[in-house]
């Protein structure tokens, strides 16, 4: 079923010069960027963004991090795009992320996992909400998509 998701490329993912190499990723995969923006956080939208960690001993480390810089959120659409997404990226500590995932092959840090997918329909239908309104998804196809949805 064709989906959309929402993706965040983490401040230490643009600090270390990384957006073009996970971008690609996800592009050689067959997803379609049908949104995208480089931005600056603010705290009140990471708490929002956040909200399910709250009160977790990482929470206030985790909203300034995500805050300490620009960062660039996309939505990605494409068959079983959250499900597809969430393995190309790897597990949340980038020590038990497999190599060949985006986390196993470029962090290290369990606070510094490079980027962000949303685990549900649901939550990415939430994230992407508190980032993009409807206007700025852009109308395009993939080849791919052709052959998937004749
Ligand atoms: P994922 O990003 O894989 O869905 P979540 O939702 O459990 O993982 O965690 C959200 C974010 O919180 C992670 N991307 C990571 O930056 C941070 N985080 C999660 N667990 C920890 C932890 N034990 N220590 C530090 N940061 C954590």
């Amino acid at each position: 079923m064709q989906e959309t998701t929402f993706v965040m490329l983490k401040p230490d993912c643009v600090q270390r010069g990384k957006i073009g190499r996970v971008i690609s990723r996800f592009e050689n995969k067959g997803l379609r960027v049908s949104a995208m923006k480089m931005i600056e956080v603010d705290n009140k939208t990471a708490s929002i963004h956040y909200k399910e960690h709250e009160g977790k001993d990482f929470y206030e480390p985790l909203l300034s991090y995500i805050c300490s810089g620009p960062v660039v959120v996309m939505a990605l659409t494409g068959d079983s795009a959250v499900k597809v997404v969430r393995k190309l990226m790897g597990k949340t500590d980038p020590k038990d992320a497999a190599p060949g995932t985006v986390r196993g092959d470029f962090a290290i840090d369990i606070s510094r996992n490079i980027v962000h997918a949303s685990d549900s329909q649901e939550s990415a239908d939430r994230e992407l909400s508190i980032f993009f309104d409807d206007e700025e998804y852009l109308e395009y196809h993939r080849i791919e998509e052709e052959w998937i949805y004749p």
